[in-house]
């Protein structure tokens, strides 16, 4: 399987694991004698990877030998959330699960059971047959939910059929880039080096975006927006396509559905009306919306961050209504870009084998963890919680209630980790996470079209073990003998390739060895463009501009507006925080990571000077930030980056290395998005003023760690 280079050292092709829609195709160098991987890099030949990896992941083996990794099973000695452990061998572990699952099974069902994963890792194997099989045999409740993107996949889904994202390459023959509430910059950097050759051949990119960004630094074009605004725009950008005849019209006559009821919906939303709820000015919107409608092809790239508004579903839906009526679907360089995710689509019972177990007992909101813990869920309640692969006391909303919830005495909490992380500090039993490089994964990648595998180039570390064999583990351990809870993850990823080239005709030859050797395959010929032909995987098979979906889940069919009601809140002095992704964690995942924090600074809020003066702020001074639902300790950076009204505190840190031992999670409210339950992690309302010197107490150690931009 392995690449023999000069006798002396081996190198294992892999896949970067992390949530980004890069799947970088990576190599790790070890060296025979040792064991140990002694370099890590991009593949020089895979396209979109082109030999680089980000500033995240480029010390990923820091991660893989840090010395702070959890390599043992442990038990909880000191009272719960005390960090006190003692180890114990796996077997042990393995039993005492098993015993008190037992119980619990016995006297309340196997729905008092909760498993709750997230991104840690996104391959197949890991991710999602080990999210499905043994959970499903068990029989116990299950999460649903999103903390990432579920209003985005209910709009384009309801929209367009699904994640049917183009090559990122063809960008190179887009002559406009719309780039929408995104700042690929950090959050999917192989694709700025296409949009900037682009650039160079004379596309013009723009960017949307409250905040200049790093991606809005270097575009032609910035235009501010209040956050949460950006449904009226793309209905105003609408209304101004239609009524100057702009619009594609035979194109959405042959494969649309409901075009002209969502002109009449664009009426509602004139230039004037447009402008003062988005703050951009007239002659701006009028130019982009003549622009966008006139210049073919042009690309409008989306991410998640809009989704994470109260009404992201409904935002979502008028942004991608939009690439339709200005006739831009299904054009090489042209169309929308959320995701490509729906573009691999494996044989589903095949990775969850649910043809062998009834459906899930019940479904747990996961956004409500902290509400559902403490007494929400109640029949049966939650007795066990098994958390692996997320972090939520740093990523979920609402801290404070989860981590009442896993103070509760009588919930048994398993965590599975890497790293002794806020939720880690709250088991009863930690048990060990192998990293990428000790694990067998394929990987199907949100922002590109190349299905890739990932080799095992180290066996685990300490007793660590990968997230399947941990299944299969608990398998042995409740007595599961069926064969498909057994398989070695290539067998599993086999079994997949199999079954999907029966239903797929793209599979054809794709194989578990021909993975292995080449690492990346190709799926999608050069010049594949999605909905060239017009068609669109939708009960219609047109591109629905009105939704029955929507309907259905009673929300608006047509597009439409609503502002903010966290925003319009009677108290004076609140400012609107986003809490963007920062440049060098993934979420809470590297949040630890010594020489990547030092980059990030201190945790912080993006301010503008404005609002700094108004409330004495100075540069660097601590703040003490609340709204009615919690606080916490932030250092000010003042910056018009940020404009009045809007700050932005980078998401993922954690609260145990935090002054305050709290994190911008313990402000934001565990209320779900119009539709697809997602996170309104952007829907919220913070007061900031600088901290008392009781308030700081010990909070802030003596240190002084370095500022963002300093
Ligand atoms: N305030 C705010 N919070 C947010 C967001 C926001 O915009 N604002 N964004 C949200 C978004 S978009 C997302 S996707 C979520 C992400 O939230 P989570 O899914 O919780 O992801 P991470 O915070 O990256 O934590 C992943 C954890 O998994 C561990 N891990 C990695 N690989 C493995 C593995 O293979 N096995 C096991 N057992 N563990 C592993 C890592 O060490 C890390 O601690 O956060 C959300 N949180
Ligand atoms: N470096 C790094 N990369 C990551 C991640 C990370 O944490 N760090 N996280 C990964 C994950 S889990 C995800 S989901 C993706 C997220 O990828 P992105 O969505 O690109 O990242 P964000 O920073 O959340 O949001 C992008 C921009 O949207 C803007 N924005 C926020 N609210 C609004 C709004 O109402 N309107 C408009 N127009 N703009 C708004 C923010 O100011 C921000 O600059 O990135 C992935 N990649
Ligand atoms: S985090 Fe993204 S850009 Fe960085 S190595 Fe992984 S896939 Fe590539
Ligand atoms: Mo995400």
């Amino acid at each position: 399987m392995a690449t023999a280079s000069n006798g002396k050292t081996i190198w294992f092709k892999g896949a970067c694991p992390h949530d980004c829609p890069d799947t970088c195709a990576t190599l790790t160098e070890v060296d025979p004698a040792t064991g140990r991987a002694v370099s890590f890099a991009g593949d020089p030949d895979h396209p979109i990877t082109d030999g680089w990896l980000c500033a995240k992941v480029r010390p990923y083996l820091e991660r893989v030998y840090a010395p702070d990794r959890v390599l043992y099973p442990m038990r909880r000695v000191g009272p719960k959330g005390s960090g006190q452990f003692e180890r114990i061998s796996w077997d042990a572990a393995l039993n005492e699960i098993a015993t008190r699952w037992q119980a619990i099974i016995a006297e309340y069902g196997a729905a008092a059971i909760l498993p709750y994963t997230y991104s840690g890792t996104l391959g197949t194997v890991e991710l999602n047959v080990a999210g499905s099989r043994f959970w499903g045999r068990l029989g116990s409740s299950m999460s649903v939910g999103d903390l990432c993107s579920g209003a985005t996949r209910a709009a384009v889904t309801a929209t367009i059929g699904g994640n049917y994202g183009p090559d990122p390459r063809d960008v190179l023959h887009s002559r406009l880039i719309l780039i929408w509430a995104h700042n690929p910059a950090s959050t999917n950097p192989h694709f700025v080096p296409l949009m900037r050759e682009a650039q160079r051949h004379g596309a013009k990119v723009v960017v949307i975006d409250p905040r200049r960004s790093k991606t809005a630094r270097s575009a032609d074009q910035h235009i501010v927006i209040t956050p949460g605004t950006d449904a009226a725009l793309a209905l105003g950008m609408m209304n101004i396509i239609f009524s100057e005849e702009l619009h594609a019209e035979e194109w959405l006559e042959r494969h649309s559905l409901g075009w002209r009821e969502l002109r009449e919906r664009a009426v509602e939303y004139p230039l004037d009306r447009v402008s003062a709820i988005t703050g951009i000015e007239p002659d701006v919107i009028l130019a982009l919306a003549r622009e966008y409608a006139t210049t073919k092809p042009a690309l409008l790239k989306v991410a998640q961050a809009i989704n994470r508004h109260v009404h992201g579903g409904q935002t979502v839906r008028a942004i991608a209504c939009l690439a339709g009526v200005a006739g831009q679907m299904g054009i090489r360089g042209g169309g929308l870009f959320t995701s490509t995710s729906s573009q691999i689509q494996f044989d589903d019972r095949a990775v969850t084998r649910s043809d062998q177990y009834p459906p899930y007992s019940r479904e747990i909101n996961m956004i409500q963890l902290g509400a559902n813990l403490t007494g929400k869920v109640a029949d049966p309640p939650i007795k066990s919680i098994f958390i692996y692969a997320c972090n939520p006391v740093a990523a979920t909303p609402n801290s404070a209630q989860t981590v009442e919830g896993l103070m509760r005495e009588d919930l048994f909490t398993i965590v599975h980790e890497q790293f002794m992380t806020d939720t880690a500090q709250y088991a009863d039993i930690v048990l060990p996470a192998a990293t990428q490089l000790e694990r067998v994964d394929m990987h199907v990648p949100y922002g590109h079209l190349f299905l890739q595998y990932n080799q095992q180039a180290l066996a685990p570390i300490g007793e660590s073990i990968s997230n399947w064999d941990l299944m299969r583990r608990l398998s042995t351990a409740m007595g599961f003998t069926e064969p498909w809870l057994h398989q070695t993850a290539d067998e599993v990823i086999d079994e997949i390739l199999t079954a999907t080239a029966k239903i797929n005709p793209r599979f054809d030859g794709v194989t578990l060895e021909r993975l292995q050797r080449e690492g990346t395959i190709t799926i999608f010929e050069d010049g594949y463009v999605p909905f060239a032909d017009g068609v669109f995987p939708t009960p219609s098979g047109k591109m629905e501009l009105k939704s029955q979906a929507f309907a259905d889940a009673g929300v608006n069919p047509l597009p439409d507006w609503t502002p903010v009601a966290e925003y319009q809140s009677d108290r004076p002095g609140g400012l609107i925080v986003i809490s963007a992704a920062p440049h060098h964690s993934v979420t809470t995942s590297m949040s630890h990571q010594p020489s990547l924090m030092r980059k990030e600074g201190d945790p912080h809020l993006e301010i503008n000077p404005e609002d700094a003066a108004e409330r004495g702020i100075e540069h660097g001074m601590w703040l003490w930030i609340e709204n009615e639902r919690g606080n916490c300790l932030l250092r000010a950076v003042i910056t018009t980056d940020v404009p009045p009204g809007v700050t932005i505190c980078p998401k993922g840190r954690w609260a145990k290395l935090s002054p305050g031992g709290r994190t911008l999670n313990w402000l934001i409210s565990d209320k779900v998005s119009d539709i697809g339950m997602q996170a309104t992690f952007h829907s919220t309302l913070i007061w900031a003023r600088p901290a008392t010197p009781a308030e700081l107490g010990t909070a802030v150690p003596e240190r002084d760690m370095a500022l963002a931009g300093d």
